[in-house]
C-alpha cells in the first residue's frame, strides 16, 4: 500500500473544501486503500463501499455536514463517510468488540444523521427531518442517499408519496449499480436500467434540435409545435418520467465515479427548492478486481486475501444455512408444490441450489419482507407449499402479515429464519433475538428450532407437513457438525426430547441445547444432577414430558438465544402455571431487551453471559440461593 498523504490530514469534511477536484481524486485511491486494507482484515460491506468512494466525497464537498443531514439507507455503505468525518483511528476497529460499527450510529459521531441497517427506510427518515427542519424555520440541507436495491422495498414507496406531495426541499441520491445484494430484480429495476441503458431520450432530443436548427426561420407557431412534439417525446421517453409525474424532479443518470459530474447535479440540487432525485450509476466493487468482478462476494465479506480475494478461514463446516438449502433443494424434487421464496437473500439464506433447480418454482421479490409473506399467503391458499426464507431481524418487517394474512387463516406457509440469535459483527440492528417473543402469541402457528444441523434436516421435512404456519429458527454460521441423516425423520409438533437425565431440570432451546449438555456435565461433576430437554418447539410445548419432569424437580431453568421478556423461557414457566406446577424453582436464562455490544458472537455471549463458563457459574449460584447446595 503507498503511504498516504491526504486521508490523515482529513479531520473533518470541512478538510475536504480545500481539495482540487485533482486532489479529491487521489483522496479516493487513498480512501479506497484503506477500506480494502481493513475490510481485508476486520470483514465487512466491501463492494457497496467500495461503489460510493466519490460520492461520499462529492457529498461531503458540496454540503455542511452536520449542519446538513445525510440520511444513508440501510446504512452499510457509511465507510468513506466514517472517514471522513473524524473516525480514520478507530476504523481500524471497524466491527470489532469496542470498536467502530459499520453502520451509522448516533452514538459514535454528530455527522451520523440517523441510524440505519434494515433497508428503504431513509427516504422516510429524510422526510421527516425536512418537515421538521421546515417546521422550525431552519435551513439546512437534508439528503437521503438511497441504493436501486433499497427501491425495491414497499415502504421506499410510501415515503415517495408523500415525498411528491408535500414537496418539501429535499435530495434524494438514487445509488444505481443494478445489484442488491444479487442482481436487482423487479419492474422497478428494469426501469432505471432502461434509463440508464437506453437513454433513447437523449438520442432522440439531439435529434430533434438538429432539425430544428437545420430550418433556418422558425416562427413562434412552429417553435411551440417543436416544443409539444419535444414534450411529447419527453413525456414517452424522458428519463425519470415515473419520479417527475409524482413531483420529484429528477436529474441524470450521472456518472457516479465522476467527481466533476457529480459535484455539478449536487451543487444543482442544493440550489432546487422542492423534491429532487439525482440519479448515479456506479460500480459496486470499484477499484478492487475480486468485488468487481463478484460484487454480490464481497456485498459483505468475511477477512480476504487481498492478493486473491480468498477468504483468510475457510469453514471445514457446512453453515445451516447450506443444510437448509440442501434439505429444500432435495424435497424440491420430490415435491412440485413447493415454492421457495427470498425477499433479496438468494445466497444468504441458502436457496440458490433450489433456485438453480426450479427457476419457475422460486421467487426473489426483491427487500420486500411484507410482499413475501403476503404472496406466499396467497400460494398457500391456493394449494402451494410456499417456504419463505428470511433472516430473523428482517422477518420483523413482516408481523402483521404472519398475523393476518398467514396465521388467522392459519395457511400453511413455512417461515424459515436464518441468522437467528446473536448474529455479531454487524450490530445490534441485525442481531435475531426477537422472532421467538414476535411469533410466540401467533394464533395456530408451530415455532421449533433444531439443536444441530441434522435436526434442522427433519425439521424441514417436517415443516412441510403439519399443514399449518410453522418457523424454524436457526443460528447464522456453522452447526456442531454432526453427521447428517440420509432420510428425512418426521418429527411430531410439539415433542420434546430427554438427552440426560437427572432429578432437576434444564431445558434449552435450538442451539442452547449444546451448551445445557456442556453446563450439565460440568455440574454433574459437583454433584449437581440436572436433567437436559431439548425443547424443540417453543409451541407447542411439550405438554405431557415438560410438566411431568418439572413436578418432580426441585429447579427449573431454560435456555434461549433470544430475548427473555416474550420468549421461550416465559412460554414454558406460562405453561407449568396451566398445569398447576407450583413447585419448582424457576429460572430463564437468556437475553436482554437493551442494545447489544459489538463483536464476535461468542463476545456477545461471554458479554451476555449465554456462554458455558458463565452458564456454570450462574446455575450454580441459582442453586445456592434456592439453598440446594
Ligand atoms: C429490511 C432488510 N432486508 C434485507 C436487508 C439485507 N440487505 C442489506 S444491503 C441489501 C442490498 C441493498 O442494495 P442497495 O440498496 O442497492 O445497496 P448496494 O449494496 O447495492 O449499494 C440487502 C438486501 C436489509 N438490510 N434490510
Amino acid at each position: 500500500m503507498s503511504p498516504e498523504k491526504i486521508l490523515p490530514i482529513i479531520k473533518g469534511p470541512e478538510d475536504l473544501k480545500k481539495l482540487s477536484i485533482q486532489e479529491l481524486a487521489e483522496l479516493a485511491t487513498e480512501i479506497r486503500a484503506r477500506i480494502i486494507e481493513t475490510v481485508s482484515r476486520t470483514g465487512g460491506h466491501l463492494a457497496s463501499n467500495l461503489g460510493v468512494v466519490e460520492l461520499t466525497l462529492a457529498l461531503h464537498y458540496v454540503f455542511d455536514s452536520p449542519r446538513d443531514k445525510i440520511v444513508w439507507d440501510v446504512g452499510h455503505q457509511c465507510y468513506t463517510h466514517k472517514l471522513l468525518t473524524g473516525r480514520q483511528k478507530e476504523f481500524s476497529r471497524l466491527r470489532q468488540f469496542g470498536g467502530l460499527l459499520g453502520f451509522p450510529c448516533l452514538e459514535e459521531s454528530p455527522h451520523d444523521a440517523y441510524n440505519t441497517g434494515h433497508a428503504s427506510t431513509a427516504l422516510s427518515a429524510a422526510l421527516g427531518l425536512a418537515v421538521a427542519r421546515d417546521r422550525k424555520g431552519e435551513k439546512h440541507n437534508v439528503i437521503a442517499v438511497v441504493g436501486d436495491g433499497s427501491l425495491t422495498g414497499g415502504v421506499a414507496y410510501e415515503a415517495l408519496n408523500q415525498i411528491g406531495h408535500l414537496r418539501e426541499r429535499l435530495i434524494i441520491v438514487l445509488n444505481y449499480n443494478e445489484m442488491s445484494i444479487s442482481p436487482n430484480v423487479g419492474a422497478l429495476s428494469r426501469y432505471l436500467s432502461y434509463l440508464v441503458s437506453g437513454q433513447p431520450y437523449l438520442r432522440i432530443k439531439e435529434q430533434t434540435k438538429s432539425v430544428l436548427r437545420s430550418i433556418p426561420k422558425l416562427g413562434w407557431p412552429l417553435i411551440r409545435a417543436a416544443r409539444a412534439l419535444e414534450d411529447l417525446i419527453k413525456k414517452t421517453f424522458f428519463p425519470g418520467v415515473f419520479f417527475e409525474e409524482l413531483g420529484i424532479k429528477y436529474i441524470g443518470p450521472i456518472h457516479g465515479h465522476s467527481l466533476h459530474s457529480l459535484i455539478e447535479a449536487l451543487n444543482h440540487a442544493k440550489n432546487y427548492t422542492g423534491p429532487i432525485l439525482i440519479h448515479c450509476v456506479t460500480q459496486k466493487g470499484k477499484g478492487y478486481r475480486p468485488a468487481q468482478l463478484d460484487p454480490e462476494k464481497f456485498h459483505s465479506a468475511s477477512p480476504f486475501v487481498i492478493a486473491t480475494g480468498e477468504p483468510v478461514r475457510k469453514e471445514d463446516r457446512p453453515s445451516y444455512s447450506r443444510i437448509f438449502g440442501e434439505a429444500v433443494a432435495e424435497l424440491g424434487r420430490s415435491d412440485s408444490r413447493i415454492i421457495a421464496i427470498t425477499a433479496a437473500m438468494t445466497d444468504g439464506t441458502g436457496l440458490n441450489r433450489f433456485a438453480e433447480e426450479n427457476p419457475d418454482r422460486f421467487f426473489d421479490v426483491g427487500i420486500a419482507e411484507q410482499h413475501a409473506v403476503n404472496f406466499a399467503a396467497g400460494l398457500a391458499i391456493a394449494g402451494l407449499k410456499p417456504l419463505v426464507a428470511i433472516y430473523s431481524t428482517f422477518l420483523q418487517r413482516a408481523y402483521d402479515q404472519i398475523f393476518h394474512e398467514v396465521c388467522l387463516m392459519d395457511l400453511p406457509v413455512v417461515f424459515a429464519l436464518d441468522r437467528a440469535g446473536i448474529v455479531g459483527e454487524d450490530g445490534p440492528t441485525h442481531q435475531g433475538t426477537n422472532d421467538i417473543a414476535y411469533l410466540r402469541h401467533m394464533p395456530n402457528i408451530i415455532l421449533m428450532a433444531p439443536r444441530d444441523e441434522n435436526e434442522l434436516r427433519h425439521m424441514v421435512y417436517s415443516a412441510f407437513q403439519y399443514g399449518h404456519p410453522v418457523a424454524i429458527r436457526f443460528p447464522k454460521g456453522a452447526g456442531p457438525g454432526v453427521p447428517l441423516e440420509k432420510e428425512f425423520r418426521f418429527i411430531p409438533a410439539g415433542k420434546a426430547e430427554v438427552l440426560k437425565t437427572g432429578q432437576d431440570l434444564l431445558v434449552a432451546y435450538g442451539n442452547m441445547v449444546a451448551i445445557g449438555l456442556e453446563v450439565a456435565s460440568r455440574l454433574e461433576k459437583e454433584g449437581i444432577s440436572l436433567a437436559v430437554v431439548n425443547a424443540r418447539f417453543a409451541r407447542p410445548l411439550d405438554e405431557i414430558l415438560l410438566p411431568e419432569l418439572a413436578r418432580r424437580a426441585r429447579l427449573v431453568v431454560t435456555l434461549e438465544e433470544g430475548v427473555v421478556e416474550g420468549g421461550f423461557g416465559s412460554a414454558l414457566r406460562e405453561m407449568l402455571d396451566r398445569h398447576q406446577v407450583y413447585g419448582p424453582a424457576f429460572k430463564s436464562f437468556g437475553l436482554p431487551t437493551n442494545i447489544y455490544p459489538l463483536g464476535k458472537p461468542e463476545e456477545i455471549r461471554k458479554v451476555l453471559g449465554l456462554d458455558a463458563d458463565t452458564l456454570t457459574v450462574a446455575i450454580r449460584d441459582f442453586y445456592r440461593k434456592q439453598k440446594l447446595l
